[in-house]
């Protein structure tokens, strides 16, 4: 997938407080320019493994195998024919003009639970962001079960955990082969603030077809310029 916009972009609107907006395709904002990336989570490389301490997670542990079983994720640059071909062959991961890029492999627990928390620093006060990310459901289609696909809650918080927005990127629906889709999301910071805690939880028990990828988490500042001087009348 080169080209974003082919995929199915849901965005996801601004979030003020914690209310919840349905996707819609493709829309921005009135106005918002987006400033460069603040943030990049694209999981680093074979040689330089952008990791994180997921040790406090309930239901998952980390696997070292390209194909991480039930309950496990693993960071990984390629996968082949995981669980007798129940998953996608998947030669790359999301991230552009990188070697053995890494991707994040999540093999849904038994359990509905959380699979992803990180505090991030960076952010301003009082301004808007958008959070991007890439996901792929890597389980094929016609595995022989009833399929469960994941659907993923995902949550900002203040270092305090107070909650700032709620994203849900409903269904991640297995394809006949792997595609990437991005899904973003507008969100306000509050005043004194510099650190933001994402959590992304899989709302779905473990089953058929609810194994997933996940990479390039983008933070990008939305910055809205100053309307143009209204044109002199003409006498
Ligand atoms: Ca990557
Ligand atoms: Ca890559």
């Amino acid at each position: 997938m080169t080209n974003i916009f082919k995929a199915r972009t849901l965005f996801i609107g601004l979030i003020t407080g914690t209310t919840l907006l349905s996707a819609v395709k493709a829309q921005t904002p009135d106005g918002c320019v987006f400033k460069d990336t603040l943030l990049n989570i694209n999981f680093g490389t074979a040689k330089n493994l952008q990791q994180f301490n997921l040790n406090g997670l309930k239901q998952y542990r980390r696997d070292f195998s390209n194909c991480p079983n039930d309950g496990y994720y693993a960071y990984v640059s390629e996968s082949s024919e995981c669980f007798n071909g129940d998953w996608h062959t998947i030669r790359e991961d999301h991230t552009p003009n990188d070697q053995e890029g890494k991707m994040l492999f999540v093999n849904a627990a038994p359990e509905a639970s959380m699979f992803f928390i990180s505090k991030l620093s960076g952010f301003k006060p009082n301004t808007v962001y958008e959070l991007g990310l890439w996901m792929m459901n890597i389980c094929k289609l016609n595995s022989g079960c009833q399929p469960m696909p994941p659907q993923i809650l995902i949550i900002l918080e203040t270092a305090e955990g107070s909650k700032l927005a709620e994203f849900r990127t409903g269904k991640l629906f297995q394809g006949d082969k792997p595609s990437w889709t991005r899904y973003a999301g507008m969100f306000r910071t509050p005043a004194s603030i510099s650190q933001v805690v994402l959590k992304m939880t899989d709302m779905i028990d473990g089953g058929c077809g609810n194994d997933f990828a996940l990479d390039d988490i983008t933070f990008r500042e939305c910055y809205t310029p100053p309307p143009p001087p209204p044109p002199n009348k003409l006498k």
